[in-house]
C-alpha cells in the first residue's frame, strides 16, 4: 500500500484480531511480492489502487494481481483481496473500456463516486482490473460494520509481524518479531532516542514498507500516543523544499531522515532549506547506512542551525529497534558516529578469529546479550535463523556490519562485511540481483558488487558473462536492467552492466568480487591475486569499464 492512514489502520486491525502482517514495499515488483506470499503462506492481501510517485503512477492492483496470479500458477489461491481506492478519491474516476474482459468488472462503487465527486480532474487514474471472485473494496467492506472489535488476547511471545528483509544466498528472510518485547523496546527507544513529550509532533520519512516505518512511524509513536506527520510523496517533489515546507506547516519539532535524502538535498544548497523557518525543529534523527561526516555536518548546521542534536541511530529489521544510537544532549556526538549502545545492549568487536577485541579497534560488530526487541526466528526456517546470526561466532548475535571503536569507545559502523549492498538505505543482496541476471537467455553467468555513489551511498555494479554468439548491445543492457527491475523491484536496477568475456576466479572456481570491486573503482592496485586462475581477464575486464562520476 502507498503511504495513507489506512495503511496503518490495516496493521493495528491484523493486531486487533490476532492475525500476523507482513508489509511488502510497494515498490517491489509482482515477483517479489509472490515470493513473499508464497513464503508467508498469507490469506488474504490488501492493496490499493495506485499511487504517484512523483509524476509517475504506479498500477499497484495491477502488481497485485499479477503477484496472485502467479500464485495461483504456483497453486497457492489467495482467496481475498481488499482494494483501497486511493487515487479515484481524489481523481475523477475513469469508467472502464468497453474492451475490458467480461470477467473483470470496475470496483462495484466507482461508478457511484464518479457521479458524487467531480473533483477536478488533475491527473489519471488507474483503470482497476476486478476480479468478483475474489476482489473487496476496502469501503464496502467498511460500510455496516460494527464499530466495536473485542481484541485477541494473545501471549507476549506471539507473533505481531514478519517483515522480508534481503538475505546473503538471495532469498529474502521473513524477520519475525513478537508482541511484548518488539512493542516495549519500539516504545522505549522512541521515547528517549527522540526525547518524546506529548506537545511533539514527530516526522519520519521512511516508508512503513521497512522495519523503520514499522518501528519509527506505527508502534513506537503509537504506544507513546505521539502526534505523527504521514508522508505520502517525494522529498523533491514538487521541489527540493518539500521537506521543510512541510516542517513549518505542521510546525514539526523531532525529524528523522536517511542519509541518502541528506545527500540528495545537500546538492541543491542552502536556499531551498532557508526558503522556510524550521524554528520548531528540536532534535535530527538518521537511520540506514553510514552518513559520511559532510552529510553529518550539512543536516546539523544548515538544518538544524547547530541548535539540534543529531542522532544517528544503528539498527537493523532483525533488532526491531535501535541498538546503537546517541540519547539527544546527553551523549556527545562525533559527526558519523552512532555513539555507544542503548540500555540493556552489550556489543562487542571481534576478530577473524572470534576472539573480542578490547580498547580502540576494528573488526565485526556483534551484540553479546539479547534485548527484548530482538527478532524471533526467520519464518519457517528457525534453522536458517541459526546459521545467519549466530553460527559464525558461537554465543554471539552476528550484525553483517563492520564496526570501529575509537580511544574514547565511540562505535563507528563502516558498512556491511557480507554480500549485501545497502542503496539508498535498503539492503539488497547480490546473489539476489545476480540471479536475476541470469534468468535472461544471454547470461550464462553474473557478477555484483558495490561502487560508491555520491547520493545512494552505494550502486549495483554487474559483470555479465554472455551466452556464445550474443553480443553486448545498449539494447541488452536496457533489456537486462528491466529484467532486475522486473524480478526485484525498481530499488535494485542496476547503475552499470558490463560485458565481462571471462570472470576473475579462484581455482576452485569462486568468483573473486574483491578483484571485481576494485576494476568497478578503477583501482588499479588489486592485492593478492596469486589465487587466480587466469589473470588474462584482468585486462580486458580493465579496458571494457562502464565509466561515470563516482
Ligand atoms: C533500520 C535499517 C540494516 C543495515 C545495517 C547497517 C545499515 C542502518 C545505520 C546503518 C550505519 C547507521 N534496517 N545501517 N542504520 N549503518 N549507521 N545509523 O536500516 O535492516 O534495512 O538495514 O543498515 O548496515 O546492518 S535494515
Amino acid at each position: 500500500m502507498p503511504m495513507v492512514v489506512e495503511l496503518v489502520v490495516a496493521m493495528l486491525a491484523c493486531v486487533r484480531i490476532g492475525a500476523v502482517h507482513s508489509i511488502v514495499f510497494a515498490g517491489f515488483s509482482a515477483e517479489s511480492l509472490c515470493e513473499r506470499i508464497l513464503d508467508s503462506q498469507c490469506s488474504l492481501l490488501i492493496t490499493a489502487d495506485g499511487f504517484y510517485r512523483g509524476d509517475k503512477l504506479i498500477n499497484l492492483k495491477v502488481i497485485a494481481d499479477d503477484a496472485l496470479q502467479k500464485c495461483r500458477d504456483k497453486s497457492f489461491p489467495v482467496q481475498r483481496c481488499i482494494m483501497l481506492k486511493h487515487l479515484s478519491k481524489v481523481v475523477e474516476a475513469i469508467p472502464l473500456s468497453s474492451q475490458s474482459p467480461p470477467a473483470k468488472r470496475p470496483c462495484p462503487d466507482l461508478q457511484q463516486e464518479k457521479q458524487k465527486d467531480r473533483v477536478k480532474k488533475i491527473r489519471p487514474v488507474p483503470q482497476v482490473p476486478w476480479n468478483p471472485e475474489v476482489d473487496q473494496c476496502w469501503l464496502s467492506l467498511l460500510s455496516g460494520v460494527s464499530e466495536e472489535c473485542e481484541p485477541e488476547w494473545c501471549d507476549s511471545e506471539d507473533p505481531l509481524f514478519i517483515l522480508y528483509t534481503s538475505g546473503s544466498t538471495g532469498k529474502p528472510k521473513g524477520v519475525l518479531h513478537t508482541i511484548g518485547g518488539y512493542m516495549l523496546y519500539v516504545a522505549t527507544t522512541f521515547k528517549l532516542v527522540f526525547d518524546y513529550h506529548p506537545d511533539d509532533v514527530y516526522w519520519c520519512t521512511a516508508d512503513i514498507g521497512w522495519i523503520t516505518g514499522h518501528s519509527y512511524i506505527t508502534y513506537g509513536p503509537l504506544a507513546n500516543g505521539a502526534t505523527s506527520v504521514l508522508f505520502e510523496g517525494l522529498p523533491t517533489y514538487p521541489d527540493v523544499s518539500r521537506m521543510w515546507e512541510i516542517v513549518d506547516k505542521y510546525q514539526v519539532t523531532k525529524f528523522y531522515t536517511a542519509p541518502t535524502a541528506i545527500r540528495l538535498l545537500m546538492k541543491y544548497g542552502t536556499e531551498p532549506v532557508q526558503k522556510y523557518k524550521r524554528d520548531s525543529l528540536k532534535v535530527l534523527g538518521t537511520v540506514g547506512e553510514p552518513i559520511n561526516p559532510e552529510a553529518w555536518q550539512w543536516y546539523y548546521s544548515v538544518v538544524g542551525e547547530k541548535r539540534c542534536p543529531v542522532v544517528d541511530t544503528f539498527w537493523q529489521t532483525e533488532t526491531g529497534g535501535h541498538v546503537l544510537t546517541p540519547l539527544p544532549a546527553a551523549t556527545p556526538m562525533k559527526p558519523g558516529s552512532a555513539t555507544f549502545p542503548f540500555f540493556g545492549v552489550v556489543p562487542a568487536i571481534l576478530n577473524e578469529s572470534g576472539e573480542e577485541l578490547e580498547g580502540p579497534s576494528e573488526g565485526y560488530l556483534v551484540f553479546k546479550q539479547p534485548w527484548p526487541g530482538v527478532m524471533r526466528t526467520v519464518y519457517g526456517n528457525h534453522q536458517r535463523f541459526e546459521t545467519t546470526y549466530f553460527e559464525q561466532f558461537p554465543g554471539y548475535y552476528v550484525t553483517g556490519d563492520g564496526c570501529r571503536r575509537d580511544k574514547d569507545g565511540y562505535y563507528w559502523i563502516t558498512g556491511r562485511i557480507d554480500d549485501m549492498l545497502n542503496v539508498s538505505g535498503h539492503l539488497l543482496s547480490t546473489a539476489e540481483v545476480e540471479s536475476a541476471l541470469v534468468e535472461h537467455e544471454a547470461v550464462v553467468e553474473a557478477a555484483v558488487v558495490s561502487r560508491p555513489h555520491p547520493v545512494k551511498g552505494e550502486s549495483l555494479y554487474c559483470f555479465v558473462t554472455l551466452t556464445d554468439g550474443v553480443s553486448f548491445s545498449r539494447t541488452l543492457e536496457a533489456q537486462l536492467k528491466k529484467q532486475v527491475r522486473e524480478k526485484i523491484g525498481a530499488i535494485a536496477t542496476p547503475d552499470f552492466i558490463q560485458n565481462a568475456p571471462g570472470l576473475p576466479k579462484t581455482r576452485s572456481g569462486k568468483i573473486m568480487r574483491r578483484v571485481l570491486r576494485k576494476i568497478a573503482r578503477n583501482e588499479q592496485d588489486l592485492g593478492d591475486v596469486s589465487t587466480l586462475a587466469d589473470s588474462s581477464v584482468i585486462e580486458l575486464l580493465f579496458q571494457n569499464r562502464c565509466c561515470g562520476a563516482m
